[in-house]
């Protein structure tokens, strides 16, 4: 049953009771300094199609919601725990040292509520974000933008704008995972670790296909899009069904707000606009749609690619991606949409000059999107700045293994035993190739590296490219994807499928450096 919103006084005088903890609070590995940008942890109302939601937010003192860094700055920020909960962030597309990144076990303890913590290290440019690493946090909104702009993007004589997606419930997450069938009576504050050294969950009595069609879950195999659209999508080669979505959600929103009252940026006639998209969804993939514009994507997750021009291009969970828009010169209203992966749904904002009329627009697409694997994007993109060609000093194959009845899922580099860390050595030239043996596509995100992308085996046939940098990939259903990337930022780093859900039953693994 959805949960009615929760929210009173109390939370306000938490949060001052919070902040006046905080001078007792001791940061761990450094003295805070009045340079530190302070971003604090507290909760915020939003309301989602007319009816509100307590969700976490990441403030400024001035209001701004996540950071922007400059090509000078450092990364110097103060976290400040304003909630109830223990929690802990992760800065998603940094390389920071091990210890300041942000996840329960690995990098240090979550930070209780009322305490602060110092983080400082030099930022990597592009297009980020943050969010949090713990239980299920992030599902309700405790992310934001993560931005570092460089000496370029300085003089740029363009607009930048920030589109951050999410997947929106009323439903506590727990009780999701619960219908689910997974980590039933599980901790929600639970680091991934105890998620991940879970048992494998027994099959719930009554989880069969009719369990699978309770409200708020998609059928288990969904139906395929229209075979015009395109004659693969919904099935593998071998026509089995793949899952798109396992979870359906109330909401999706674009900078927290739906299409029904989207949010208007303004722009001026004929000028250039970047677009920064971060999908901060726990369990959804988007297709990004410039509609009549000619989009040119110019980063993915972060990384400065050469231009691919186009007016839709996928978007997995967790990754990010910056398009270049010139506008035409006359008055007008642009909308930038985000369509879910297999459905109709979709969400967005509108771009528009001062006297552009703003029509309205439906939160269903005409026609449903196809499968994001199915699409080739990935292996159009040319890294602007590649590895170094060398032969890799360790290769690795990590499996990706999982069903939804029972839903468990796990993430493996080892022939026998899950779950145990993969070792690397500092200095190597190390090779991932990532096998999904799954259904269902997952996005595999790497902390503290990213990895260019070298390889993709996609029904039968095999692609040796030379692709972008990044730090999350798509893996498509019975794919191969080959990444490389160089050891060189020592320590534990979480290795897991970005899904949510997958990773709170499973699907989470460690890259170990060893000695
Ligand atoms: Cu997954």
């Amino acid at each position: 049953m959805p949960v009615m919103p929760r929210f009173d006084r109390r939370e306000f005088l938490s949060s001052v009771a919070a902040g006046a903890l905080l001078s007792a609070a001791a940061p761990s590995f450094a003295n805070p300094a009045a340079s530190a940008t302070r971003l604090r942890i507290q909760y915020r109302e939003i309301a989602v199609k007319g009816r509100s939601k307590q969700v976490f937010g990441l403030r400024q003192p001035n209001g701004t919601h996540g950071l922007v860094l400059g090509p000078r700055d450092r990364f110097r920020v103060e976290l400040i725990n304003a909630v109830r909960d223990p929690l802990l962030i992760h800065w998603h597309g940094q390389e920071p040292p091990a210890s300041q990144d942000g996840v329960p076990e690995l990098s240090q303890n979550p930070l209780p509520p009322g305490t602060a913590q110092l983080y400082d290290f030099a930022p990597r440019p592009g297009t980020h974000w943050m969010h949090s690493h713990l239980g299920f946090q992030e599902q309700d909104l405790m992310a934001a933008p993560l931005i570092v702009r460089t000496a370029e993007d300085e003089r740029a004589d363009l607009q930048e704008v920030v589109v951050m997606l999410h997947d929106f419930t009323f439903e506590r997450p727990e009780a999701i995972l619960a219908r689910l069938g997974g980590l039933t009576g599980s901790d929600p504050h639970a680091g991934h670790h105890a998620a991940a050294a879970a048992p494998t969950p027994a099959p719930m009595a009554g989880m069969d296909q009719s369990a699978h069609m309770m409200p708020g879950m998609t059928p288990p195999a969904a139906p395929p899009p229209p075979p015009a659209a395109d004659p693969h999508a919904g099935h593998d080669m071998s026509g089995m069904a793949m899952d798109l979505n396992d979870v359906n959600f109330d909401a999706y929103l674009a900078n927290d707000r739906t299409l029904d009252d989207p949010e208007i940026v303004r722009v001026e006639a004929g000028g250039r606009v970047r677009l920064r998209l971060i999908n901060a969804s726990a369990q959804t993939n988007f297709f990004i749609d410039t509609g009549t514009l000619d989009g040119r994507a110019i980063a993915v997750d972060g990384n400065p690619i050469q231009p691919v021009a186009g007016r839709r291009f996928p978007l997995a969970i967790a990754q990010r991606l910056d398009l270049l828009l010139d506008l035409p010169s006359g008055q007008g209203a642009w909308p930038i949409l985000a369509q879910r992966e297999g459905e109709k749904e979709r969400t967005g904002i509108v771009l528009a000059t001062a006297r552009g009329f703003v029509a309205r627009i439906t939160d269903l697409a005409a026609d449903s999107a196809g499968p994001l694997a199915a699409d080739d994007f990935e292996t159009r993109l040319v890294a602007s700045a590649p590895l170094v060609r060398r032969a890799a000093d360790r290769r690795v194959t990590v499996k990706l293994t999982g069903t939804m009845s029972p839903y468990a899922w796990s993430l493996s580099g080892h022939a026998s035993g899950e779950n145990l860390p993969i070792d690397i050595a500092y200095g190597e030239r190390v090779e991932f190739t990532v096998r999904n043996d799954s259904m269902m596509a997952h996005p595999v995100h790497l902390h503290g590296h990213h990895f260019q992308v070298t390889g993709l085996e996609r029904e039968g046939r095999q692609a040796g490219f030379r692709g972008a940098l990044r730090d999350t990939v798509l893996v498509g259903p019975q794919e191969t994807v080959t990444v490389e990337f160089d050891a060189l930022n020592p320590g534990r780093w979480a290795f897991h499928c970005h899904m949510l859900y997958h990773q709170l039953t499973g699907m989470m693994g460690e890259v170990r450096y060893v000695a």
